[in-house]
């Protein structure tokens, strides 16, 4: 039998399955994602498992269990079963789904930290750490910076000072597979039962570094491909993994864009250590463009806030009001269409 304290069950989702009008069905956690087959992990065992037609129809695509979500499910032989209910998710990492101007995409769920992996060859670039930072700011989800590949030629100097504003905020872990030390520094990081999610490009050394915390060929890695570096051929379908018995890890494939989802101004300020400034701007809903008495751009002008960070900062404010905006529409069409639906019901004209 399978213990799932291992994987994080705990108090709070047992109450939660109690309050589920399935509650005398199997639970078990989503450790692998494909289309609408999940691959549940349960005390029974493995099951893959199909979504019921009421999760189905009645839900947004964003709402179907992702990696890492629990779900109360009902077996129809050994190991196949039709998942019936969500529990609540928390602590998601969400991103824009690619194309969408409006849509989540849940990516894993139910996540204490998140190992922003980056490999210091050529992968290595401070805005889509601060993008990254963004994203899990909205869902408290832990950042922990990982930089892979430190056997490879990089100058440390650049990589310090560019992570100047950040290393006070997040921890910073140098690794190469090479390294068995610098592989135990990481495990140690890991608290039993905590879920780490692995993002990052493809080819970086997300699924040799899982591999190696877990002492164990269990996930698929690339070969390197060309004189460029690159990995190919990476992992195609997430992963959930356990650590030597404690430890939940959750590989991701390679995500060229994260669109950020977040539309909380608070965070943004938060992340990029706005509030400081903005508290002495002139005007109270200054923009920080190019206001009169902008503390901010003043910031930028005496060099006490990096350049590179500010243009970070606006680009990535556009793309969290633009994400808003769209969603806000979104709702008020639903709105308007379901109140249409509902006069039509009401009308005298309606057949028996
Ligand atoms: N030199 C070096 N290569 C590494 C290291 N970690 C991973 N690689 C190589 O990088 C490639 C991509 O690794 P993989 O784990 O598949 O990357 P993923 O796409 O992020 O999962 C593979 O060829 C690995 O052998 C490292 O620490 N040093
Ligand atoms: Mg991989
Ligand atoms: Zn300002």
């Amino acid at each position: 039998m399978t213990n799932l304290l291992l994987y994080g069950w705990n108090d709070l989702l047992f109450q939660q399955k109690q309050e589920s009008i399935f509650k005398d069905c199997l639970h078990g956690r989503v450790s692998l994602t494909h289309k609408t087959c999940y691959q549940v992990v349960s005390e029974q065992g493995q099951f893959s498992c199909d979504l019921a037609g009421n999760i189905l129809h009645s839900r947004d695509a964003s709402e179907y269990p992702c990696t890492g979500d629990w779900v109360i499910f009902q077996a129809i032989d050994d190991n196949k079963g039709i998942i019936l209910d969500i529990l609540d998710r928390k602590k998601t990492l969400y991103r824009l789904k690619a194309g969408a101007i409006s849509e989540k995409q849940a990516i894993a769920s139910h996540v204490d930290k998140a190992f922003i992996v980056q490999s210091l060859d050529n992968n290595f670039n401070v805005r889509r750490i601060e993008r990254f930072l963004l994203q899990l700011a909205d869902e408290a989800i832990q950042p922990v910076l990982v930089l892979t590949k430190t056997d490879l030629e990089f100058d440390k100097n650049e990589v310090e000072n560019a992570l100047s504003h950040l290393s006070h905020k997040i921890p910073v872990f140098y690794t190469s597979n090479q390294s068995p030390s610098s592989i135990d520094a990481l495990r140690e990081s890991i608290l039993p039962s905590e879920t780490v999610v692995f993002t990052g490009s493809s080819g970086v050394g997300k699924s040799t570094l899982i591999n190696a915390l877990c002492n164990d060929e269990i996930l698929q890695t690339a070969s390197i491909s060309d004189s460029t570096g690159k990995g190919k051929h990476t992992t195609t379908s997430r992963e959930m993994v356990l650590m030597e018995q404690s430890g939940i890890l959750i590989d991701t494939p390679g995500i060229k864009v994260f669109g950020v989802t977040s539309d909380n101004p608070d965070t943004l300020s938060e992340v990029f250590d706005m509030s400081s400034f903005e508290e002495q701007c002139r005007f109270k809903d200054c923009q920080h463009i190019n206001e009169k008495g902008c503390a901010v751009i003043e910031a930028v002008e005496n060099g006490d806030m990096d350049k590179g960070v500010y243009t970070n900062y606006l680009k990535l404010r556009k793309e969290a009001s633009h994400y808003a905006a769209s969603v806000h529409k979104k709702r008020k069409q639903e709105k308007s269409f379901s109140k249409m639906v509902k006069g039509i019901k009401n009308s005298p004209f309606k057949k028996g």
